[in-house]
């Protein structure tokens, strides 16, 4: 049990983003509106600076906030997020990174053919996973291998798709979303 809290406690600066994009979101699309060559929107009105700008602060503050909890209550055995300025590092990696992979994912759901907000099972659910591990692997490799074991890693894969899924419909409940995914 103690595992499965330490992997959502690892992922809660991957996992805000989201949710904050979700609700400051709009105003200027990243894409600036333009398309692609293949005549489809680059990424779709989705994916905004606001949205993305909201989304990276916000879980770069909670990460930071987490951080001084694990370190003033080291009885509760909750790791942190980096010595030095490597904390910087992992938390900018996990949140920005977030955003990034759901951006990625956005771009190929264009190219797929999909207009903005349909839903593409399990590339929605697990996008900003990936997007958030690989910018943290490139910027704190020591912190993400020493944090990330494969029974974390194991329970993130499996913890994400019910957690997104619950955030997802609560959004659409309280109307700050337009799909339930
Ligand atoms: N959002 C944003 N900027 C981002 C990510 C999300 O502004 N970088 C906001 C948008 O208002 C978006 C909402 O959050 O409509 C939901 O995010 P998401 O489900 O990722 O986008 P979709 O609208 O479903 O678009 P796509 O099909 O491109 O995923
Ligand atoms: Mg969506
Ligand atoms: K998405």
């Amino acid at each position: 049990m103690h595992s499965v809290i330490i992997a959502i406690w690892l992922m809660l600066p991957a996992y805000l983003p989201n949710n904050f994009a979700v609700i400051f979101g709009g105003g200027r699309p990243l894409d600036f509106g333009r398309t692609f060559p293949d005549g489809r929107r680059i990424l779709g009105d989705g994916k905004t600076f606001r949205g993305t700008i909201a989304g990276t602060l916000a879980g770069v503050l909670l990460g930071l906030l987490l951080h001084a909890i694990a370190a003033v209550r080291p009885d509760l055995g909750l790791p942190g997020f980096g010595r030095g300025f490597e904390l910087i590092l992992v938390l900018v990696g996990l949140s920005l990174g977030a955003m990034a992979g759901d951006i990625v994912a956005s771009f190929f759901k264009r190219r797929m053919g999909m207009e903005r907000g349909a839903a593409l099972f399990l590339v929605d659910q697990l996008d900003f996973v990936f997007g958030s591990w690989a910018l943290t692997l490139l910027l704190a490799p020591r912190w993400f291998s020493e944090s990330f074991t494969a029974e974390v890693i194991f329970i993130v894969l499996v913890v994400t798709p019910v957690l997104h899924r619950v955030m997802n419909v609560l959004g659409y409940r309280i109307k700050a979303k337009k799909e339930p995914w």
